[in-house]
């Protein structure tokens, strides 16, 4: 089977964006793939969250993991501190990417803002340790939101410059499987990882604002629906939500140019698992105020049972420790499995 890995940071209230986008796709992937879920406690330290925050929101990613489905015993559930190879890989990625490569990240941008002087050097490098955390792995199948295609790319980038820059001791040393890299057959240690960037709302936007993404950091609270909102204030966020005067659209091509309008059908649509078509062939013609209860109701629909399911499981820290535990133990020998041929290829003295 396919190795899947994807991370989510601990860095605040997860929200339907991280659901849609990322969580619930992992659910879905797992009949047909083997998957590793990782809470991504190292990436959370760039932006040097309150420690106890911290360990809070690494349970709660975990128990929202758990929540949704994602079964630990057959996969892998873990938090990526517990596996340093993560770290000792990204060191040596931080030496095969280039500034130039990291420079043109637009999530480092916007993270950094324009005191970028003051950005942490752990915010600049994240894209590397991403790298490293799928890498480690040689996990071939990424799922994520569409806001994490760039730091794929450079995943690929890293991969790609890796195989190259040792190809005579992978093949010397024997350890390197055939793939394509373009048109060319290489022989090649790292896999060229493929991101999986698909369903019905790779990108979920802002309630506020239709043009920027649904995200944990927007300052407003009424921008994003919480995983674990009661149903009272999801109803309230959909209600005020923000959108234009006139009705929903009788087909798809109707809703081009109106983002925030669009962003209620798509997201009615992922959470019912139909198409914008399907949902405007119900509503379209409908005013707001009729489309908006029922997109409330569906919500609070689909969503009150895991956020019930969250607050069990996270009543139950002693269990979600041992969760988290149990899969570090067992992705830790497979990163190390990795790493030893790793510090072979690149010369590093281990024996
Ligand atoms: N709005 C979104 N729509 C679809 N997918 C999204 N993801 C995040 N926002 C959306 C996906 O969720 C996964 C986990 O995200 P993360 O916590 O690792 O990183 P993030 O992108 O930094 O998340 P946020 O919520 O947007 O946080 P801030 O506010 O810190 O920027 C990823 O697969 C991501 O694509």
């Amino acid at each position: 089977k396919p190795l899947v890995f994807s991370g989510v940071q601990p860095t605040g209230n997860l929200h339907l964006g991280n659901y849609l986008g990322a969580i619930r796709r992992f659910v879905m992937l797992q009949d047909s793939h083997d998957c590793m879920y990782c809470v991504v406690d190292l990436h959370a330290l760039t932006i040097a969250p309150d420690p106890v925050e911290l360990m809070k929101a690494t349970r709660e990613v975990t128990a929202a993991f758990l929540a949704a489905g994602i079964d630990a015993k057959k996969h892998i559930v873990f938090n990526q501190s517990r596996v340093m190879q993560h770290a000792e890989l990204a060191w040596v990625f931080n030496c095969v990417a280039r500034m130039g490569w990291l420079n043109r990240m637009t999530q480092f941008k916007e993270k950094a803002g324009k005191d970028r002087e003051n950005a942490s050097a752990g915010l600049f490098v994240y894209p590397s340790l991403m790298a490293a955390d799928i890498l480690v792995y040689r996990a071939t199948h990424v799922p994520v939101g569409d806001d994490q295609k760039q730091h794929l790319e450079l995943t690929r980038d890293i991969a790609q410059k890796f195989n190259n820059d040792y190809s005579n001791r992978i093949a010397d040393l024997g350890v390197g499987v055939e793939m394509m890299s373009g048109e060319e057959k290489v022989n090649g240690f790292f896999p060229l990882t493929e991101p999986l960037i698909e369903g019905p709302a790779p990108r979920v936007m802002s309630l506020r604002d239709g043009l920027k993404k649904m995200s944990k950091s927007d300052p407003s609270d009424l921008s994003r629906i919480n995983l674990t909102d009661d149903a009272e204030t999801i109803s309230k966020k959909i209600r005020k939500a923000k959108t234009d005067p006139e009705g929903l659209p009788s087909e798809a091509d109707g809703l081009k140019g109106r983002p925030e309008a669009e962003n209620l059908v798509v997201l009615y649509a992922a959470l019912a698992e139909t198409s914008k078509d399907q949902v405007l062939a119900e509503f379209g013609g409908q005013q707001f105020s009729a489309f908006k209860p029922a997109l409330a109701d569906l919500a609070v629909a689909k969503l009150a049972p895991i956020a019930t399911e969250m607050r069990r499981i996270s009543a139950d820290t002693a269990y979600i420790d041992s969760v988290l535990k149990d899969g570090g133990e067992r992705a830790g020998k497979l990163a190390e499995t990795t790493m030893k041929t790793v510090r072979e290829i690149i010369g590093l003295v281990s024996s």
